[in-house]
């Protein structure tokens, strides 16, 4: 409250809040405005920080998680109370099951009539429990600054995750006076709360390298936690050194270019069934790398596990854990490899192994690559589109994909060179995180194209963004691959339908034909259709050089991939 005779002028929550999160370093935040937190994204606007206004929050919550991921910066969401809070969950979830930095901050009620009925009344901060490492709710203006600082200090230390502030109507319309505020700020700042990470002692890495050392056949496994960590130099210095060959998991790709020598991706099978260690770098050993167990690995495997979470080695059990920053501990490791030289060499049985089974799967996939299959199956449209790609140059542009046998066929065929340049379902195999991780990789980084390559089942969770992208006329060009449904079309067998309502389109199904390109057109955007190689050429020839918003439409065959893609045993 300005106080009577005081010289200092007030300010309201609205600007406190925001001055807080521009002295914090936040530069964009993602959301949707409405009751009470309109003037919040107002105020942080003209503070110089970017607000992306979306169409739903769950898109707004998945962009600002792979915005943390691809900074290392807390991506923030601004949500409005009760339902705003609740679609934004997707986005908190997300990040936390990513370990993705990312701050959700929601207005909420009124507190004074909470538990009366309030206007989109929730108790939010039991909302975001099972999704949080942090979440803290500013009960009064004075705790807005401190809680602003923790809550992205607590999203960025330690393993990334998602972390809450929840500001209630009545404290958003509390003022103070100026040099109060001030005082608050500065307060806050200067208050460290990050827990200082461990560090690996001498001991730790003396015995890493002798794990190392006396393997035959041994294997550098990374993933979105050494992307995060920003180790790309300290692994590619790794691998070079010890010539071991390397498997990134999806998200790691493009740490190290998928076309170096040691790339063992396209002998996946092989390197992981038959390592007899694995130095895994921030990769969880959970189900997208079959849990480190037999029978995809060997009994007999030893692991070196590099996360900076304890839990996670706790877990896994590992045969040596090393706890904290991988880029520190790998240079840690390189730098006693220096002094103790080794390198298993291109005659090395075990390379002999892999480069041969990379260069016959290589050979086998560019086989069915190199053939025009109209009506497209997946992989020709593909081909297409890598060949695209790769004539961009650098900068790479992010690839973003979903869909189950467009993002499998996709992970396969498109090249990754540079890192953090691949988005995808992640972890939980999310659909509908597209249009917000395209968007946030427009905002973050500028200078790249923006590519996603989407089944039309994915791609219709968050399509009605394609309206942000032209708003904000963001590089984003979108690539439907339209098979008429999830995974296609009906595969039913016709006598195993029964019922009243069996003549009601397949739950796979969706409209044949459906026009994905107009949806674009409809706000101006560009939007093409095509069938054919000569088509798809053109599209992607003139849409990238355009770097405005646009969505392809392609025509698959319905038939042409697989049901549930290739986790057809678990459906
Ligand atoms: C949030 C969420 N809902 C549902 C699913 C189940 N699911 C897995 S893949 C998929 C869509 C596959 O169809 P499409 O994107 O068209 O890819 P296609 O196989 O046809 O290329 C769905 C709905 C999921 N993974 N995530
Ligand atoms: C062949 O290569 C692709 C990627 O290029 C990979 O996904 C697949 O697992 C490889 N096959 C085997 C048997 O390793
Ligand atoms: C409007 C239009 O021509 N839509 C096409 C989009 O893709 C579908 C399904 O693959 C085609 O059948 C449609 O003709
Ligand atoms: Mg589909």
């Amino acid at each position: 409250m300005a106080e009577l005779g005081s010289n200092s002028p007030s300010i309201d929550c609205n600007l406190l809040v925001a001055k807080a999160l521009a002295r914090a370093g936040v530069d964009r935040m993602f959301g949707v405005v409405g009751i009470p937190v309109t003037s919040l994204a107002n105020r942080a606007l003209s503070l110089g920080i970017r607000f992306i206004a979306f169409h739903n929050e769950q898109s707004a919550g998945y962009a600002a998680s792979a915005y943390g991921y691809l900074t290392g910066r807390p991506g923030v969401l601004l949500t409005v109370s009760g339902p705003g809070c609740v679609h934004g969950l997707a986005g908190l979830s997300n990040a936390g099951v990513n370990a993705w930095p990312m701050v959700m901050i929601s207005g909420s009620c009124d507190q004074k009539d909470f538990g009366r009925g309030d206007f989109q009344e929730l108790d939010q901060i039991a909302a975001v429990k099972p999704f949080v490492k942090f979440s803290v709710k500013a009960k009064d203006i004075s705790e807005i600054p401190s809680s602003v600082f923790s809550v992205l200090d607590h999203a960025g230390s330690g393993r990334p995750g998602g972390c809450y502030l929840d500001i209630p109507s009545d404290v958003l319309h509390q003022t103070v006076t100026e040099s109060e505020a001030n005082r608050l700020l500065d307060e806050a700042e200067s208050r460290i709360t990050i827990e200082p990470i461990k560090s690996v002692t001498y001991d730790e890495i003396i015995k890493a390298i002798s794990l190392i050392r006396k393997a035959e056949r041994p294997l550098i496994v990374f993933g979105k936690g050494a992307a995060i960590a920003r180790a790309e130099d300290e692994l590619k210095c790794l691998v070079e050194k010890t010539g071991i060959p390397f498997l990134p998991t999806p998200m790691g790709k493009g740490l190290l270019p998928d076309v170096h020598e040691l790339a063992a991706t396209a002998a996946r099978s092989l390197a992981i069934g038959k390592c007899d260690v694995a130095i895994v770098v921030g990769a969880r050993l959970n189900w997208l790398l079959h849990f480190g167990e037999p029978p995809k690995w060997s009994k007999e495997v030893k692991f070196i596990l590099i996360d900076i979470d304890e839990d996670e080695i706790k877990l896994r059990k590992p045969e040596l854990g090393l706890i904290g920053d991988a880029k520190k501990i790998l240079k840690m490791l390189n730098k006693e490899i220096k002094d103790d030289p080794f390198c298993l060499g291109r005659s090395h049985p075990w390379i002999e192994a892999i480069t041969n089974k990379v260069k016959e799967n290589v050979s086998r996939m560019e086989g069915q690559l190199a053939k025009d299959v109209v009506p497209f199956n997946f992989l020709t449209p593909m081909r297409i589109i890598r060949d695209a790609i790769i004539g961009l140059g650098s900068p790479a542009p992010v690839v973003v994909s979903e869909g189950a046998n467009t993002m499998d066929v996709g992970r396969s065929v498109l090249v990754q060179m540079e890192p953090r340049t691949r988005l995808d379902a992640g972890t939980w195999g999310t659909m509908g995180v597209g249009l917000g991780y395209c968007i946030a990789a427009a905002v973050a980084s500028p200078d790249r194209l923006v590519v996603a390559v989407e089944g039309d089942s994915g791609f219709g969770f968050s399509a009605m963004e394609v309206e942000t992208l032209v708003r904000y006329q963001l590089p984003v060009v979108v690539i439907v691959f339209n098979n008429g449904g999830v995974y296609g079309g009906d595969r039913r067998n016709p006598e195993d339908i029964t019922g009243p309502y069996k003549d009601d389109p397949a739950p796979t199904s969706f409209v044949p034909g459906a026009a994905y390109h107009l949806l674009i057109e409809a706000f101006g955007g560009k939007g093409y259709l095509v069938g054919n190689p000569d088509e798809l050429k053109s599209a992607l020839t003139e849409s990238f050089s355009a770097r405005k918003p646009a969505v392809i439409n392609v025509t698959i065959d319905p038939y042409a991939g697989a049901e549930s893609g290739r986790m057809q045993h678990k459906n």
